[in-house]
């Protein structure tokens, strides 16, 4: 007897890899074209001009790094509210509202209260920033994000010299977020920490846009942080709020596996996941036949960072 197997062999697998991807790209655009002109799917279809087309580059910025494209980082995003996959928060997040936004800041600062976002606006003067980011899994990116530093809203609110450590917390909207509804795998809202010298550090970032576009909801919308020289999971979306502390919060990622995520989480090539090397990432978006980047410690921005933790065991305090 015959027996007829079906496997299916992906067709990069049988196409010289360069072809596959002209075709796909072929495809991609007659798929955003069909999508335009019908006018559905303004998610997808991405023909609005940017917001901020010219913005000042900051000078922290650095002018030698390859800008990953845009669909990559807007359709490969970790939102565990969303989704546990890369691919579904691109849709799901769109039910997040996100109009009106306020930020409570609170704690030991001389002045706490809810700030609304437009006001936070107001006074802060936007840049475009282009920092590598570095997911715990090992994969990366280059982003240009559009923010301001997180030191130049503290600023305005004028830390008390008791305040030792910052606690974000991301927004709770369970009738939007799915696995906020079903209570799935983290406590939720979701919290970030530093300490205050890392929030005070000219790296350390408040985004509310990327690529000259206001930030899509799956990248964190209105308002998330961006810490370069930390994992990215460090880097908190949809904030509400702000605290300024005496002790260091318990976050989420700790909470659920302190063997596997300290608070620190600085990028760091010589400290393994439990579970897999961090000696190497894969760099979204590049060429198919591009080798594996090697991880620098902290991300490549010891240069700005290193002398935060002198003296201090990065192996212990990872
Ligand atoms: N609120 C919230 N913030 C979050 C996450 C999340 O699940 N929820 N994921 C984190 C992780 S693991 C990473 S790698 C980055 C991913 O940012 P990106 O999707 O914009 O690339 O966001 C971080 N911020
Ligand atoms: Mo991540």
């Amino acid at each position: 007897m015959i027996i007829k197997t079906k496997k299916v062999i992906p067709a990069s697998e049988i196409t010289d890899p360069s072809i596959f991807k002209a075709r796909r790209q072929i495809i991609k655009a007659s798929l955003a074209a069909m999508l335009s002109s019908g006018g559905i799917a303004s998610v997808f279809a991405n023909s609005t001009p940017p917001i901020w087309p010219n913005l000042p580059k900051s000078p922290v910025t650095n002018g030698t790094l390859t800008v990953t494209p845009a669909e990559i980082a807007k359709n490969h995003t970790n939102y565990y509210e969303f989704s546990f996959n890369k691919t579904d928060s691109t849709r799901l997040a769109q039910n997040l509202v996100t109009d009106p936004w306020s930020v409570e800041i609170s704690g030991e600062v001389e002045k706490p209260g809810h700030y609304h976002l437009e006001d936070i606006l107001a006074k802060q003067t936007l840049q475009e920033y282009v920092y590598r980011h570095r997911c715990v899994e090992a994969w990366s990116m280059v982003v240009p994000w559009v923010g301001f530093p997180l030191a130049s809203l503290l600023a305005r609110v004028n830390p008390l010299s008791t305040a030792q450590f910052v606690k974000f917390t991301a927004v709770y909207q369970p009738q939007t977020m799915p696995k906020q509804f079903a209570n799935a795998m983290l406590e939720w809202p979701y919290v970030e920490g530093l300490r205050i010298d890392e929030a005070m550090h000219p790296l350390t970032l408040l985004a509310v846009g990327m690529y000259g576009e206001h930030l899509p909801k799956q990248n964190g919308a209105p308002l998330r942080l961006v810490v370069p020289w930390k994992y990215g999971f460090k880097s908190i979306k949809a904030i509400v709020k702000i605290e300024l502390l005496k002790k260091a919060p318990m976050t989420t990622w700790t909470k659920f596996a302190p063997n596997d995520y300290g608070f620190y989480a600085n990028v760091n090539p010589n400290v393994a996941h439990p579970r897999w090397s961090q000696y190497s990432e894969r760099q979204l978006g590049s060429r198919f036949f591009t080798p594996r980047r090697k991880t620098e410690l902290f991300n490549g921005y010891g240069n700005e960072v290193a002398s935060l933790y002198s003296g201090m065991d990065l192996r212990h305090f990872f």
